[in-house]
């Protein structure tokens, strides 16, 4: 059975114009930084968010954790959300492999961190206490909803961060999302930060990778860190090829994706028992609730769909994550929104 996934827009499967380019792909040792492909595409990249230099990696786990680690040392602090991507589900890279200290603030509901918290977490000067280096934050924010962050608080944590002498990086995973959304350049969104990952194998379907943007003497430090991490690829001109096409022709056309998430969205609005989260979508993805009380799990109607061939993400016990990208179409809305009618209407 073919399915209609909607567990993540990483289930994006190459178009075929990037299946061509990947074939013709000029490639060289990026290791020794001879791929023509990839120098590439780290220039577009560099140029798209407005920084100097840029680094293909192998993923955006990588990207978060090689920017962390070649801003901190041993034993610094990083502030990130509680409900960050780098705390939640990077399986603890930073400290386990960079000996950084993490502290967790609240994200509220739209994916900022309150500035009072910021404020009330700077460590003193103080040899009992891990200097606050780095703050960290996310756009789109995905386990908040996929919200977006505005570029102006983006600008108030990283004025806030500047006097204190505190670096700033943004996980960027989504960020065209983002800037779609708000209808700005992503590279207005990057400004305040100095670094930010990105990745081209979410919404904007290509196979593999992501990119680190910053300065060129931070991303010198990151290609050493990335070679420490065992990222160094060799002819990775055959994955950036994919990655150009999807910078070229699959940026704009993710307010499809919103649009489509939000029809899927009204077409799901009074299902049985099914609450869809206020604002939700604010980009790609929906986030909806069961009714409190409820005897059906995520994981039953999650079973049911399966048979019927639609696939979501259960993230929580009564919490369903619902992502839109490139593969669902039109009729992909519709007979997703039918299968989730009819098993809520079996179940409740
Ligand atoms: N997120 C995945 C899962 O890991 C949860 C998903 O399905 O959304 N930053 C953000 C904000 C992300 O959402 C993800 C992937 C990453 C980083 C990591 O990217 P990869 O999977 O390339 O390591």
């Amino acid at each position: 059975m073919k399915f209609i996934d909607l567990r993540s827009d990483t289930v994006t499967e190459p178009t075929p114009a990037m299946r061509e380019a990947m074939a013709r792909a000029e490639v060289g040792d990026d290791v020794y930084g001879e791929d023509p492909t990839v120098n590439r595409l780290q220039a577009m990249a560099a140029d798209l968010m407005g920084k100097e230099a840029a680094l293909f990696v192998p993923s955006g786990t990588m990207g978060n954790l090689a920017s962390i680690l070649a801003h901190c040392q041993r034993g610094d602090e990083v502030i990130v959300g509680d409900k960050a991507h780098t705390f939640l589900y990077e399986a603890g890279g930073i400290s386990a492999l960079g000996g950084i200290h993490s502290c967790q603030l609240p994200n509220q509901p739209d994916g900022t961190i309150a500035l009072e918290q910021l404020q009330a977490a700077i460590r003193p000067k103080d040899i009992h206490q891990p200097p606050t280096r780095l703050i960290a934050l996310e756009n789109t924010h995905n386990r908040c909803g996929g919200v977006v962050l505005s570029a102006e608080y983006c600008r108030q944590v990283s004025e806030f961060a500047k006097e204190r002498g505190i670096l700033t990086h943004l996980d960027g995973a989504r960020i065209f999302n983002a800037a779609i959304a708000l209808g700005i350049s992503a590279k207005e969104l990057a400004e305040p930060f100095d670094s930010v990952t990105f990745c081209l194998s979410k919404a904007l379907c290509a196979p593999v990778g992501s990119l680190i943007c910053g300065s060129q003497a931070f991303i010198e430090r990151v290609r050493r860190v990335r070679k420490q991490l065992g990222g160094g690829m060799r002819q990775a001109g055959v994955l950036a090829a994919a990655g150009i096409v999807a910078l070229e022709s699959m940026i704009e056309r993710l307010a499809e994706d919103h649009a489509r998430a939000k029809r899927l969205a009204q077409k799901l609005q009074g299902a049985p028992g099914l609450v869809i989260e206020p604002g939700s979508p604010a980009t790609n993805m929906i986030f909806a609730q069961l009714e409190s009380g409820s005897p059906v799990t995520t994981q039953k109607v999650c079973e049911a769909l399966r048979e019927r061939g639609v696939l979501v993400g259960a993230i929580e016990p009564h919490r369903f994550r619902i992502v839109v990208h490139y593969w669902i179409d039109d009729q992909a809305v519709e007979t997703t929104a039918n299968a989730f009618w009819e098993v809520l209407k079996e179940l409740n």
